[in-house]
């Protein structure tokens, strides 16, 4: 099987460099043999193609989104063979420092990739946002098999919706590692494409003069039109999945690597392709040659304590008389008068509605380029939001309820969390997810909860819990000023309608600050040793806060309330301070018992020895019930606190 075109000069760059690829790709494999490389090396070998397009097509300023398969896509971006080769040997000179390997790579040049199936496109989505006045593109890469991903559909409606400027390169290679298209897939792409109004085109590689010009001029046209196009391309991998893991009729493999362009290509002008074999060959082994060997000097702490701030405590500045509500909203409207690369995005927070609680209000009219609906799509709004960050904007993202941060956890764990590490440490991912968590209202089961739990101690990334007492401005004034990583900030129904001015204290207790960026408090009576130290955060702390003052009035019995405002990471100090001093220690926590911050709390003290007795009081172990009266049974009810101290301080 031949096909007799001319190599064109441009056909023959796409040639050059395809074959640069390929040799790149058999050295990993060669490397992997001898024992030389960790981890996995997808090749994809039969598909370098789509890579060196890259070559011929993009400009600067354009950005490449790729997958598992993006060693081709990376070279044809960025010419970085000797970056791509000592990434994936471990070493501290590779591409993203030996932390990303094969999978997640990044060049200033305009390139990422990730090992997450269909997870990049609404980040590639969200980035070509902020190419839309420019005259740049996006390039997303994704797999036949990753359109079996739902978080793709989300992000094609958005492609499509806001018209982005992006071409989405289908490799359709009839196989997602060793199953068959045939097998998992129903129907045709076209028209799923087609059904978000995209316009849908197709080639292949097995005749590549026409793959060349289709893909240029698919480029072209984006460029001219400003709208999105997708192109799916059949092709073949001519190895295995990853490494050597191929169960494939050989048959069939055979006969794909007589379509072979690059084969072809070596069976009609044998001169010319050994000219390009050896220059690649020669640049790859004259490198190899200087890096016998690989180091990596990354430092990697393993200190347990996370947050280790020194600790001292301040007079806190409160006594606004302001709802929390309004405090939100002041803090974030004042940030985006001063900083234009500050953006809100989430569902239904458009004026005049403003959000399901009512935190964005008329934003969306006063900055209607940066304040705007999405469909409700949790995943799709959280992967834009990363790509919008990337792109050099501050999202921040409105989860309309704190149980759907559940639908982003991907985005958050996968992709926000990982950017700025698995990179190479080379910038920095700011981006605010804010939710409203806690129950009392009878919501019911899904729309109630707080799910803290499950989103604290990943690294890279802090978890913040506002309350009345904590000064909700400043806090967000002080994040959108200096956020420097992906930041979740928990904020509650209930405390939207308070006020943030504390109760009046006969006892003489009031609020102190820890002496750091984003401070935790402390409430208690100067100059008068506690008896018993409280933790408790967020929706909890006023209700806290008026029942200390009955203990202390009633009781006599004094509390020092200690109540963190970084969930994550944690400072311990103020705990430690006041459990040394009690030696009592009672956690009281809006959620079931299992695996929360309470029992994370009890654990460093543990570990640091700290002598002292513990109570942690939880909901039951058991989904929130809509019903008033099962919701009061289901949480810790203020007299179940009350009597517990009061035991507590007996023992
Ligand atoms: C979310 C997710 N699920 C599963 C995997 C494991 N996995 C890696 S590659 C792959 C097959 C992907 O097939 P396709 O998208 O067609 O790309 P190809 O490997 O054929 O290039 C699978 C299942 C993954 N990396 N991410
Ligand atoms: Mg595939």
């Amino acid at each position: 099987m031949t096909s007799n075109y001319e190599y064109n000069p441009s056909l023959l760059r796409v040639l050059e460099k395809s074959i640069l690829i390929r040799k790149t790709e058999e050295t990993l494999l060669d490397l992997f043999s001898k024992g030389r490389l960790n981890g996995t090396v997808h090749t994809c070998i039969g598909q370098e193609y789509m890579g060196a397009i890259l070559s011929e097509v993009l400009i600067d300023g354009d950005v490449v989104f790729s997958n598992h398969r993006c060693h081709g896509h990376y070279i044809g971006r960025t010419d970085d063979v000797e970056g791509l080769i000592l990434e994936v040997m471990g070493s501290s000179l590779g591409a993203v420092s030996g932390v990303g390997g094969s999978q997640h790579l990044y060049h200033e040049k305009g390139f990422y990739s990730n090992g997450i199936l269909g997870g990049m496109t609404p980040v590639a989505a969200g980035y070509a946002h902020t190419l839309k006045n420019s005259n740049n593109l996006a390039c997303f890469f994704i797999g036949d098999g990753a359109t079996g991903e739902g978080v793709f559909y989300e992000a094609l409606n958005l492609i499509s919706k806001f018209s982005l400027p992006i071409i989405i390169i289908n490799e359709n290679n009839n196989y997602s590692q060793s199953t068959s298209r045939s097998q998992t897939f129903f129907g045709d792409i076209k028209s799923r494409v087609e059904g978000f109004g995209l316009e849908f085109r197709k080639t292949n590689i097995w005749n590549l003069e026409n793959f060349v010009d289709d893909l240029a001029m698919a480029f072209n046209d984006i460029r001219s039109s400003k709208k999105p196009i997708y192109v799916e391309v059949d092709c073949y991998r001519l190895k295995a999945h990853s490494k050597g893991d191929d169960d494939r009729d050989i048959n069939e493999i055979n006969e794909y690597l007589e379509k072979d362009p690059i084969n072809l290509f070596k069976n009609q002008k044998n001169k010319i392709y050994k000219e390009y074999e050896e220059s690649a060959n020669q640049r790859i082994e004259l490198f190899l040659e200087k890096h016998t060997s690989v180091t990596n000097d990354v430092a990697i702490s393993k200190k347990l304590v996370v947050n280790d701030d020194s600790l001292s405590w301040l007079e806190t500045e409160m006594e606004n008389n302001k709802r929390v509500n309004d405090l939100i909203y002041e803090a974030i409207s004042e940030n985006m008068d001063e900083n234009k690369d500050l953006m809100m995005i989430g569902e239904d927070i458009e004026h005049p509605y403003g959000g399901a609680f009512k935190i964005s209000r008329d934003l969306s009219a006063n900055f209607p380029e940066r304040v705007f609906n999405m469909p409700d799509s949790e995943q799709a709004i959280a992967g834009f939001g990363n790509g919008l960050s990337l792109g050099g904007k501050i999202p921040i993202c409105e989860i309309m309820f704190g149980d759907f941060m559940g639908l982003i956890f991907d985005q958050w764990l996968n992709h926000a969390a990982k950017f700025q590490k698995m990179y190479g440490n080379k910038f920095e991912v700011p981006i605010i997810f804010r939710t409203p968590m806690g129950g009392k209202r009878g919501y019911g089961p899904t729309h109630s909860q707080n799910i803290e739990k499950h989103f604290l101690g990943i690294p890279n990334t802090q978890v913040i819990s506002i309350n009345p007492r904590n000064a909700p401005k400043i806090i967000y004034d002080t994040l959108l000023k200096t956020i420097d990583r992906p930041t979740i900030v928990i904020e509650n129904k209930l405390d939207y309608t308070r006020k943030d001015s504390p109760i009046h204290s006969h006892s003489g207790y009031k609020y102190k600050k820890t002496n750091t960026k984003i401070y935790d408090l402390k409430y208690s009576i100067d100059n008068q040793e506690p008896d018993i130290t409280m933790v408790c955060w967020g929706g909890l702390v006023c209700d806290m806060e008026l029942l200390i003052n009955d203990l202390t009035d009633k009781e006599e019995i004094v509390v020092e309330m200690i109540c963190p405002t970084m969930l994550y990471p944690l400072n311990i100090q103020p705990i430690v301070e006041s459990t040394i001093k009690t030696k009592k220690l009672l956690i009281v926590e809006d959620d079931n018992p299992f695996g929360t911050l309470g029992s994370e709390i009890i654990a460093q003290l543990k570990c640091l020895n700290i002598e002292f007795n513990t109570i942690q009081l939880n909901t039951a172990n058991d989904i929130i019930p809509s019903s008033r009266i099962l919701e009061e049974k289901h949480y810790v009810t203020n007299q179940e606190v009350y009597n517990t101290a009061k035991e507590f301080f007996l023992k």
